[in-house]
């Protein structure tokens, strides 16, 4: 808990009903001016956090320190981003061990519901889990909806479990590098199960598919409407399809949906390699059918997917067509961004639509007028990090 120290002025009765405590600032800030006086002598302040300290810390499985290298991920800041890079760089090599899996669905289906039951049940049997969620809404409302702690309330009591609302604000882009490097710190400190929630709300199932092992989708019963309405795609990315909600008088309903959705499901090109893709129902509620489905399925996926190599295969691809998205991200902001490029792009959209240019000869003209500009390093003014 943050400690609290009382301001220099207290009324003379000073008792608790003294409201006024003034709370310790952090002292890890790269930005903070580390030279100017704190606002009482009394107490220590906590040392400046160095990278070797957040290493130690999360190596360590330090909970709090964790949270804290994940909000230096977080932070847009120039100088927090250079330090993220060191920490993560320096846990590398202690990544990749955890088993990654994506769940999906409408909203309301239950999938942190369902997160809360397995969770709760993983961490009973012993597993370290990682609750992270991927809310790409929360990039435009700058609030998260997902992840929310006070829904997974037994789970977030264990232990051994740790859960991390999406980051909120930024791009896409950077939603999906913050939320694939918070899952890198997360094996570093020794989770060894990371369960990705995502809401089916524009690219992020893409997002989140690109960085799981095993992707769920959570659906509901009501097959006829929802299968019409459900994105084919969606089905298609993923290894598994779990009716929730299978209890009391909708278990029937839900052992329809189950095998509509087979049917369907056997005429789609398996996600993965060497395995098919099946329908399953559970009670998210009472729990039925959750522990069946890690141990029926997650786990045989993994444990044939290891042996196939077909694992090492997609982690190999997932980590490069990462690095090449963020190229690409950067060279599409470099461009925009280049002053020649602003001077020049409108007289060559006018010539082009005036049939003066061809759109071949007018995209020559752009690239070379791009090459010719002076670029500067990452990270220096006119050429911003990757948010
Ligand atoms: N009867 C029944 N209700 C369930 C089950 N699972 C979830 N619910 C209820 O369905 C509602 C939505 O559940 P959530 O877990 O919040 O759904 P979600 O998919 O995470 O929703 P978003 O995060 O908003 O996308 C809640 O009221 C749950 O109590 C289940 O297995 N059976
Ligand atoms: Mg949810």
């Amino acid at each position: 808990m943050t400690e609290r120290y009382k301001p220099s002025w207290v009324p003379e009765a000073d008792d608790d009903k003294f409201a006024c405590r003034v709370m310790r600032g952090l002292n890890d800030s790269p930005l903070r001016n580390t030279t100017s006086t704190p606002p009482q002598q009394t107490g220590k302040r906590p040392a400046k956090l160095t990278v070797d300290d957040y290493v130690e810390g999360i190596l360590s499985g330090n909970r709090m320190m964790l949270s804290r290298a994940i909000t230096l991920i977080e932070s847009n800041a120039a100088a927090h981003f250079e330090m993220a890079q060191q920490v993560i760089q320096k846990v590398l090599p202690y990544t990749g061990k955890a088993t990654r899996i994506g769940i999906t669905g409408v909203p309301g289906a239950g999938k942190s519901t369902f997160i809360e039951c397995l969770g709760t049940k993983l961490c009973q049997e012993g597993h370290k889990v990682a609750v992270l969620a991927v809310d790409p809404s929360s990039t435009v409302t700058g609030g998260s909806i997902l992840g929310d702690k006070t829904r997974m309330f037994t789970l977030s009591r264990q232990e051994n479990a740790f859960i991390r609302p999406s980051p909120s604000g930024g791009t896409l882009g950077g939603l999906t590098r913050k939320s694939r490097e918070t899952l890198l710190l997360c094996e570093a400190a020794g989770y060894d199960t990371i369960l990705v929630e995502t809401v089916g709300v524009g690219q992020s199932e893409t997002t989140v598919r690109s960085m799981v092992d095993f992707f769920l989708l959570v659906v509901l019963t009501g097959a006829g409407d929802e299968l019409q309405g459900m994105k084919k795609g969606v089905i298609e990315l993923s290894d598994g399809i779990v009716v929730n909600k299978a209890d009391g008088d909708n278990k029937p309903k839900a052992l329809i949906t189950k095998s509509e959705y087979n049917r369907i499901l056997h005429f789609l090109r398996p996600a993965t390699e060497g395995w098919i893709t099946k329908a399953y129902t559970c009670s998210a509620y009472t729990g039925e059918g959750v522990m069946e489905l890690w141990h029926d399925v997650i786990e045989k996926f993994i444990e044939q997917c290891q042996a196939n190599g077909v694992l090492q295969e997609r982690r190999k691809q997932q980590t490069m067509s990462w690095v090449y998205s963020m190229v690409e991200e950067h060279l599409h902001n470099l461009f925009y961004r280049a002053p020649r490029i602003i001077a020049c792009k409108d007289s060559v959209e006018n010539q082009v639509l005036q049939g003066e240019l061809t759109p071949t000869l007018a995209v020559q003209q752009l690239i070379n007028t791009f090459i010719e500009e002076k670029l500067e390093p990452i990270g220096s003014k006119n050429n911003p990090i990757l948010k």
